[in-house]
């Protein structure tokens, strides 16, 4: 059958509609090339993308190195299972590990998996090393969390849309306020608690950062009681909050890192997951895998991404860029009754609409950008999230502030 050339926005989304599972609700608007920080709909009209895919385009879209990455391996070999060895996972291991400071990298594909991973190291750890009794294993977590849709992962979440109609749930996972110090330390008197899994900034949730000392002082309470320091990075690391990875701003390196999206620059699922060599090795030939973890198109495309973080000084970028967007929508704020705050870290902001969480309004205000060239989508409720790629210069930053201001300033509700 001839594929379908030539159709409209409207059209596609009529497909989409007519074929495809209804798991998301998208703004209406239809993509069809990136580049850089930019992105272009089917009608040929071009937008800043204030999204990244969900911070998994960090290196901006289509980035030439990675493209070229990917090509090159994709002529060679694509996939060999980790039935036999090839020839770019020793070395792509090496340099991720080298890169982030750990011994050891065990490869995935998505978040969700890795997060998983990351759970099941963690228990086997806990049995192994720890002493906790058979299937006593508890991990703890905090509520509002995202770490992905998988059934044990949503067992730790307390988002009804997330969870309804999708039990009987994981057992062993316990659910502490986020940014609570007393919550934690009396969760942690359970011996059988082998680990913490947290995002160092709750993404979805709305960009909550926590205070400043939260994430430190949680990592010691964790090490006082022989208790592995788990961070989700997926969204947070790879250089969108300022820092290589968001615990750099806290000084703490956890004891299992886990991460994804922009670890490929957006090119495909690769995620990884990176511990020291006394937790990794409780992990034996057969008790874990994946037929794509750690293929040869993966090892090449992030390794290829990881440079272009290094080379092109993203972290460094998004700290600068990130100061001048806050200084701007603190203005907003001022100026604006429809603005309450924003908050956020190095490229990972969001700002919080004066409205009732149930009311469109953050949607409309969205729906009113992308008609002035901007493209980002709220999180929950008010919240609009603002995540642009971090190659974007301070020019095109305060080209999308304006945006940001025209729209808001102009909207009416
Ligand atoms: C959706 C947002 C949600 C993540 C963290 C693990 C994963 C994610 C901290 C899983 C994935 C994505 C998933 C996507 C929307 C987006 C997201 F926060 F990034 F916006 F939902 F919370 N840990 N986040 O953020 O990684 O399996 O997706 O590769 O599911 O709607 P994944």
């Amino acid at each position: 059958m001839a594929v379908l050339e030539g159709l409209t926005s409207q059209q596609i989304i009529e497909l989409e509609e007519k074929h495809g599972a209804q798991n998301y609700h998208p703004l209406p608007v239809v993509l069809s090339r990136g580049e850089g920080v930019f992105v272009w709909d089917v009608e040929g009209k071009k937008y800043y993308d204030f999204l990244s895919a969900y911070s998994a385009v960090n290196q901006g879209h289509c980035h030439p190195k990675i493209i070229g990455a990917l090509k090159n391996q994709a002529e060679n070999l694509t996939l060999t299972s980790r039935a036999f060895y090839n020839d770019m996972l020793g070395r792509y291991e090496k340099f991720a590990t080298e890169f982030f400071g750990f011994d050891k990298l065990l490869p995935m594909n998505t978040g969700a998996e890795a997060v998983e991973t990351a759970m099941k190291l963690a228990r086997k750890w806990g049995y192994e090393k720890k002493g906790i009794h058979s299937n006593q294993a508890k991990i703890i977590v905090c509520q509002n969390n995202f770490h992905g849709r998988t059934i044990s992962i949503i067992s730790a979440s307390n988002d009804p849309l997330a969870t309804e109609n999708f039990g009987p749930f994981t057992p062993g996972i316990v659910s502490i306020r986020y940014d609570d110090l007393n919550a934690l330390a009396e969760v942690l008197k359970d011996e059988n608690v082998a680990a913490f899994l947290i995002e160092p900034i709750q993404g979805e949730a709305g960009v909550y950062v926590p205070d400043e000392d939260y994430i430190k002082e949680a990592y010691e309470l964790c090490r006082a009681k022989n208790v592995l320091f788990i961070a989700d990075e997926v969204q947070t690391g790879i250089a969108r909050t300022g820092r290589l990875l968001a615990v750099d701003h806290s000084g703490i390196k956890p004891d299992i890192l886990v991460l994804g999206k922009a670890l490929s620059g957006g090119v495909l699922p690769v995620s990884a997951v990176l511990a020291n060599n006394k937790v990794m090795d409780v992990i034996r030939p057969g008790n874990h895998g994946s037929t794509f973890g750690g293929n040869p198109l993966a090892c090449a495309v992030a390794m290829a991404a990881l440079e272009v973080v290094r080379d092109e000084n993203l972290a460094e970028n998004a700290d600068k860029l990130g100061k001048l967007f806050r200084v701007e929508m603190e203005k907003l704020v001022e100026e604006s009754e429809l603005v309450r705050l924003v908050r956020g870290k190095g490229l990972l902001n969001a700002i919080v609409i004066n409205d009732s969480e149930d009311s469109s309004t953050a949607w409309q205000i969205c729906m009113a950008l992308k008609e002035n060239g901007l493209l980002a989508k709220p999180t929950h409720g008010n919240i609009i999230r603002f995540a642009p790629p971090l190659v974007m210069t301070e020019e095109e930053l305060l080209e999308c502030v304006s945006i940001i201001r025209k729209t808001i300033l102009e909207f009416k509700g």
